[in-house]
């Protein structure tokens, strides 16, 4: 493995922290119960152990917007390769003309982690623009040599990228050269210009040939071989070989891989399984998984037993964003967590073969306690929960919903870490129910909890609702008069009633009122419109007031008024 390059002249921005926000997204409730497979020392800390990485494809979307996808990318492994965002039409989609973003933002986010970086991929036949495919022959190799030196030369100075994919998929499966518009156009010397224009443009990074059905001894692997061998042979820097290692267990596992990296390793290349995932036919089964869950150890074994075998890629983590189903309909599921983020048994499989033992619990959480609402409006309620209890540790909470004060179905609207929640988007003047329910480490779901009945205020369209300013008129040793009390349609449109609530302090009773109804329940006092200024237009005020006592020498008044519509 490439010892880590140890100067960072490249001070980019970073990726802004983002809080721990919690989730809003409409998540189908799993099908199949997740493994008990966490409460487990992270993957990376096992890998690193062994002595080697431990990645994944991200992709630039999630990594940017969920926090779920983040807190499993940076906990669980030390490497990662961009799965779109380093490709000729991410990043130079016309001639000269630059886009970095999706690339910068996976590499800070390696900086900010730790981890290292394997850019991918500078030649291949897809994903490249088509002005670059039209090119003649001294065209396209200025074009290759332009791309490789602004790319490669980018990230040259950072140390957190350690290796790039030069070129990928250069073989058809009977070993002889694929045909694609750079072999058409510049022959195969395309691969050995492609290799010393990355090393005049990176001299540190490792520079690998990488290409798919090649895990086993086969037609295509000993075409790779004898090509990798020939390039070495002149002195081209071919550095290492990647064996991408998509599996499908339909087609069984190439059981001489480990034969196969051998023979590599002993080529003098570092050898790395680069984009493995193992689908299988969906959906799920405990058989299947359990399958899918032999293949990735393995695989993980594979790489064990090789010293040359830098580490493993898997192509993402979550099932919830892979390329298979895309290409392979009715195929998929090919990755180490369920689209909830759940660990699968392959998670559990590739733990316990980097030398973990990940625990089996099985207790489920303490049951949340029953969400109380506060700040209730015509679009939002914030909800919290007494928190659960767990042997091996709450993870998060799933909060359900369902329309109306019954029926309906309960559907999951978000996630939390914590035992609040802030919903948002409702519909004013609507009523909805809520429950709660916990996950733990081992990926174990609480029952769940009762529900809470909220119902969102009438609003006044945008930004609608009510407030309520209260003045003391004038007190005396033992009562006050609080007038007025303004209340005001804070809307932008008419408003047809409203409630203001204030707290009493103790030994303090209502005498009188006008303006409005007010009734007592312990110190909390309701005060409704009366029938002749309920009515209030977008900014439109209406006043009401009330007399208190109070025990002789209390300098308190009465506290908290808050105003609701209606
Ligand atoms: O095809 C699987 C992998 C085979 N080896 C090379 C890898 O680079 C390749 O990755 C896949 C990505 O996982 C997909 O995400 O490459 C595909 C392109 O051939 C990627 O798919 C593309 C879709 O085809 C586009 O429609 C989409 O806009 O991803 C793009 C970005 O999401």
């Amino acid at each position: 493995m490439t010892p880590p390059r140890v100067r960072i002249r490249d001070t980019r921005r970073r990726l802004a922290s983002l809080a721990a926000l919690t989730l809003v997204s409409a998540l189908a409730v799993p099908a199949l119960s997740a493994a008990p497979a966490a409460a487990a020392t992270p993957l990376r800390t096992l890998a690193a152990a062994k002595g080697k990485f431990i990645g994944f494809a991200a992709a630039t979307n999630p990594l940017a917007n969920e926090a779920a996808y983040r807190t499993i990318a940076q906990t669980e492994f030390n490497q990662v390769t961009a799965e779109n965002a380093m490709k000729w039409e991410s990043t130079e989609p016309s001639d000269n003309s630059w886009t970095f973003s999706g690339a910068d933002q996976i590499v800070d986010f390696a900086v900010a982690n730790s981890q290292q970086v394997h850019g991918h991929t500078l030649i291949w036949h897809q994903q490249t623009p088509g002005w670059v495919q039209g090119l003649g022959a001294t065209a396209m190799r200025t074009a290759i040599q332009d791309h490789i030196a602004t790319l490669v030369g980018r990230y040259a100075d950072n140390a957190a990228l350690v290796s790039w994919d030069v070129v990928n998929e250069v073989f058809n499966e009977d070993g002889t050269f694929r045909t694609s518009f750079w072999y058409n156009t510049l022959g195969q010397s395309y691969i050995a210009d492609a290799f010393r224009w990355a090393r005049a443009a990176d001299p540190n990074a490792k520079l690998c040939i990488n290409d798919y059905n090649v895990e086993g001894v086969n037609a295509k692997s000993t075409a790779m071989y004898n090509l990798v061998q020939s390039l070495r042979a002149q002195n081209v820097p071919v550095d290492c070989v990647g064996f991408q290692s998509h599996l499908a267990t339909q087609y069984g596992f190439p059981s001489d891989m480990r034969q196969n990296l051998e023979r590599f390793a002993a080529l003098g290349v570092e050898v790395r399984i680069t984009e493995l995932d193992i689908r299988i036919q969906t959906p799920r089964t405990s058989a299947k998984d359990a399958t899918q869950a032999q293949y990735y150890t393995n695989a993980v074994n594979a790489c064990l037993a090789v010293p040359a075998c830098s580490g493993i890629t898997i192509w993402g983590f979550t099932d919830k964003y892979s390329w298979v189903p895309d290409t392979f309909p009715s195929e998929g599921a090919a990755l180490i967590y369920d689209e909830n983020y759940q660990a699968k048994p392959a998670y559990t499989a590739v733990n316990t073969a980097f030398g973990g033992t990940p625990t089996t619990d099985t207790q489920a959480p303490t049951t949340p306690g029953t969400p109380v609402a506060s700040g209730i409006t015509s679009s939002s309620v914030n909800l919290s929960w007494t928190a659960s209890t767990d042997n091996v540790g709450v993870t998060g909470y799933d909060i359900l919903r369902a329309p109306g004060t019954s029926g309906g179905t309960f559907t999951q609207v978000g996630t939390s870490t914590t035992a609040s929640f802030s919903n948002t988007g409702l519909s004013a003047n609507t009523a909805y129910r809520y429950q709660v329910r916990a996950r733990d480490a081992a990926g174990n779901v609480s029952a769940v909890s009762s529900a809470v009945t909220v119902t969102t205020t009438t609003g006044g369209g945008t930004g609608g609702g009510c407030g309520a300013t209260a003045t003391v008129q004038t007190q005396w040793q033992t009562g006050y008069v609080i007038e007025p009390v303004r209340v005001t349609n804070s809307g932008t449109s008419a408003i047809s009633g409203w409630t203001v609530t204030f707290t009493l302090p103790a030994g303090h009773t209502v005498t009188g009122s006008w303006n409005a109804t007010l009734t007592t329940s312990g110190q909390t006092v309701t005060a409704r419109n009366a029938a002749y200024n309920g009515s209030l237009g977008a900014g439109a005020s209406t006043t009401f007031g009330f007399q208190v006592s109070r025990p002789n020498g209390d300098t308190a008044t009465a506290s908290g008024f808050t105003c609701a519509t209606p």
